[in-house]
């Protein structure tokens, strides 16, 4: 029986129906009546779920009968955000979908949010590869991601008395539709022992690692649709596994606690996601996480290579290979160690296969986010991988003293071991070396790479480096986040703008049509009341939907400078507090972020902003004109709600330290304003809105080290400013924390004494510019206006341009377009 495609894969709306209430039965094994909300949603997943199968499978089979150039996108994070909603957008049947549960009484939305989202990362760089998966199957790309399935993702944050609380992430607690299970591709992992030299039959000198400990790699597979396309590309997760043979085997005979044990520590493996962000740690644990899902990655490569009969030789040709920071970094010895060990290729062969296949990005100028492993826990862990590396440098090392005749002290930089004091393998030199390209994420991220972090390799190879400003996906950040902005720009200007961004710009003409602006106006609002009402429902506070939504929401950090928002808007209360009557734009302040568990001051900050708004969201004098939410969790999903309904984006890091930022991208395709320093991509943002419709503050990158050479004393501005003296002396006196001085004085000291972000230096500026803010937005018209502008001219942030930059640029890679098998 062959009527056209199988009902199975049928996207009209009774088809939908009836594999909704058949998998309802078959899949969750219910009837409606004793069905839950999580039984819908499941079977809406595997309706959807059926429907991706086809283009998966026809997907593969093009890549596959084509060998066709692959992008392996490794990176230890994928902050992918819930799927569902997303499948129906880019399968395009949202709206039918939403028809067809509501006809059975139940909303699509609701059902959309029983999906726990899988939460494999911390922020910038694991949401960046998201919206990177995104876009490369959107464009039609071959791509591979890689990366670990852990079982328990970033934190779930919640508060208590204002301080963060950690809740373990079970994401995984009610199964997860949306992967496969490939145990029959699983590869295995050796770790510690020692090597061995051996001759082979040829006479040649060899060495073998014998490795103490052997862990299974297992792939999940989930599959990546496009927009509108039949591509569907593959996010492949590793979860380590005991070796059967190892749990019972010769090691561990007659040992059956010992051999549970081992299951135990194996699986720990791909247990949970280390919560740190841009603050390494050098945790074993993290090392062995890293060199696992690398490991596991390159030889399904070199599986993939075999099925597609392609010589390993052409490794290169056959795969891009992206190093998402330095965390995959390892990479470059493992795939050497593979190449000359077991593939048996001569060293230089192997060397200039790795050197073709890598590419390397960088995601921050933090020094303290720099990776270092120790020598000692390096060798324990990897002895093999550490001969490889003196191997590489040594070889390096040989170069560099020809072309710098004499010039010590450049060696020791460049060298891939730090040798002053304690020794440690510096993981981004051996990512640099390794790779014949080296991107930064915005233009001044890149410059700063070059002039500063990375200076030695650019100027040993200025060649390999180029920038990449970032962007993000517009399908989940409008299409899905936003649906009425959506509607209104499909009615104005048809649809192209869901793949080509850039058509955004076809809104300007429409800036004096009266009825579109007042529409525009609409949406936000609209937008603001859904998100009053949540923060309302969760909070207990009152929001008033005609106030300024005044938006920070990222990962706590002091470069990211919250703390400043905070004072600017104790700044607002003493004006308040000293003239109740003082005419003030209503505002209310909206915070979310997620603190690592350790950073101690990140935790005070958070802390500060719900004291404040303990105090000024319930005095009588302020009425209602300021008010405080620090939103719980902030998450992919809870973002979805936030960006559409802000009217100013905060975007406040000390100028040079946010390498990029992609938030402030996200906030300026859905209408926002950004009040922000010459920081990261804020630059381009401004260069692309046009300076009249961008709020800039605080102290340009220059300036910033300048103050610092010449001994930056916070002190001084502190005195001579009388707003921040009151704003300091308030916060300090303990009238947020009943009087007790105790709880913000670490972080009031620092400010004080060292400042080392540059809050005091920046804080007039900041005072200055947020009164500009308010003064216009007390013309709506001119705001929408401004607002306007600030979406049409986006187009620029899409990840599509990013990831068409990438393909040509970097990775030498054209689209596939897929053919439906039927
Ligand atoms: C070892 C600890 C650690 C963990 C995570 C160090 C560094 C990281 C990441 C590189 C931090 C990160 O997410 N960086 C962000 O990357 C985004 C995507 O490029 C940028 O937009 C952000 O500016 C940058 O902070």
């Amino acid at each position: 029986e062959r009527r056209g495609i199988s009902e199975r894969a049928s996207l009209d709306k009774r088809a939908l129906r009836r594999s909704f209430l058949d998998n309802l039965l078959y899949v969750q094994g219910k009837f409606p009546r004793l069905a839950t909300k999580n039984d819908y949603y499941l079977a809406l997943a595997h309706t959807v779920r059926d429907r991706l199968m086809q283009r998966w499978i026809s997907t593969a089979a093009a890549y596959t009968t084509q060998c066709s150039r692959t992008v392996c996108y490794l990176s230890a994070e994928f902050l992918m955000g819930p799927h569902l909603g997303n499948n129906l957008i880019n399968l395009g049947i949202y709206d039918v979908a939403a028809e067809v549960v509501g006809e059975l009484g139940l909303d699509l939305e609701d059902l959309l949010y029983q999906e726990e989202e899988p939460g494999l990362g911390n922020g910038g760089l694991g949401r960046l590869a998201a919206c990177f998966i995104d876009s490369l199957a959107t464009l039609e790309v071959p791509a591979l991601g890689y990366g670990i399935r852990y079982e328990y993702g970033i934190f779930h944050q919640t508060l208590s008395d204002g301080w963060q609380v950690e809740k373990t992430d079970k994401w995984l607690r009610f199964g997860n539709p949306w992967e496969l299970a490939r145990p029959e591709w699983a590869v295995e992992i050796k770790f510690g022992g020692h090597t061995e030299q051996y001759t082979d039959e040829h006479q040649r000198l060899r060495v073998r690692w014998v490795a103490a400990r052997i862990v299974n790699g297992v792939p999940y597979d989930t599959p990546i649709l496009g927009y509108h396309v039949n591509t569907a590309n593959t996010l492949r997760l590793w979860k380590a596994e005991a070796p059967e043979s190892f749990d019972f085997g010769q090691f561990n005979r007659g040992d059956y606690a010992g051999a549970v044990t081992q299951k135990i520590v194996s699986e720990n493996l791909s247990k949970v996601l280390y919560p740190n962000d841009e603050q390494e740690a050098g945790k074993e644990l993290r090392l062995q996480q890293q060199f696992f899902f690398v490991s596991c990655s390159l030889q399904d490569m070199l599986r993939i290579l075999q099925i597609q009969r392609i010589p390993v030789e052409k490794f290169h040709e056959k795969f891009a290979v992206q190093l998402n920071d330095t965390h995959p970094s390892i990479g470059v010895a493992e795939l050497m160690r593979l190449l000359v060990d077991e593939q048996l290729l001569a060293w230089d062969t192997a060397w200039d296969i790795t050197c073709k296949s890598f590419g390397y990005t960088n995601h921050t100028l933090m020094p303290e986010a720099l990776e270092r492993w120790s020598l000692p826990l390096f060798q324990r862990v990897l002895p093999r991988h550490l001969e490889i590396i003196y191997e590489i440098n040594a070889r390096f090392l040989d170069q560099v003293r020809i072309r710098f005749f004499g010039d010590e002290a450049r060696i020791a930089r460049l060298s891939l071991i730090e040798e002053q004091g304690p020794r440690y393998v510096r993981m981004a030199n051996l990512a640099c070396v390794g790779s014949h390209a080296i991107n930064g994420v915005a233009d001044l991220h890149t410059e700063l790479l070059k002039q500063d972090v990375l200076k030695d390799f650019y100027e040993l190879c200025p060649e390999k480096f180029s920038n990449k400003t970032n962007g993000v996906t517009p399908r989940r950040w409008i299409v899905l986040a936003n649906p009425r902005l959506t509607s209104l720009i499909t009615e104005t200007l048809g649809d192209g703008w869901i793949r080509d961004l850039d058509l955004l710009r076809g809104l300007e003409s429409h800036i004096d049509d009266a009825a579109f602006v007042q529409r525009w106006q609409a949406v936000k609002r609209a937008n603001k009341a859904d998100l009053a009402t949540h923060i309302e429902r969760r909070l207990q506070i009152s929001i008033d939907p005609d106030s300024l939504f005044d938006v920070q929401v990222k990962r706590i950090h002091e470069y990211k400078r919250q703390h400043l928002a905070a004072l600017h808007i104790v700044a607002l209360y003493c004006r308040i507090k000293a003239n109740p009557n003082i005419e003030m734009v209503p505002r209310t302040f909206i915070f979310g972020g997620k603190a690592a568990p350790g950073y101690h001051m990140a935790k005070l900050m958070i802390k500060l902003i719900t004291a404040i708004g303990d105090v000024v969201n319930f005095d009588p004098d302020v009425r209602g004109r300021l008010k405080v939410a620090f939103l719980p969790n902030f998450s992919v999903t809870n973002g979805q709600r936030i960006y559409p309904a802000a009217d100013l984006s905060e975007q406040i890091s000390t100028a040079g330290k946010e390498a990029s930022g992609t938030g402030n991208m996200k906030f300026q395709m859905n209408g926002a304003l950004t009040i922000g320093t010459m920081d990261g991509a804020n630059i381009e943002i401004m260069e692309e809105v046009g300076k009249e419709n961008f709020f800039q503050f605080g102290l340009l990158t220059p300036e910033v080290y300048a103050w610092q050479a010449r001994g930056y004393r916070p002190q001084e501005c502190y005195e001579r400013s009388p707003a921040l003296r009151e704003v300091i002396d308030l916060i300090g006196s303990g009238y947020f924390a009943r009087g007790d001085s105790s709880v913000f004085k670490p972080l009031i000291d620092v400010l004080l004494r060292y400042d080392p972000y540059f809050l005091l230096a920046d804080f007039d500026s900041y005072v200055a510019c947020q009164d500009e803010v308010s003064a216009v937005y007390k013309d709506k018209h001119r705001w929408a206006r401004m607002a306007i502008l600030n979406s049409a001219r986006s187009g620029k942030f899409s990840s599509d341009r990013t990831i068409r930059q990438y393909c040509s640029e970097i990775w030498n890679v054209d689209k596939v377009p897929v053919r439906l098998l039927s």
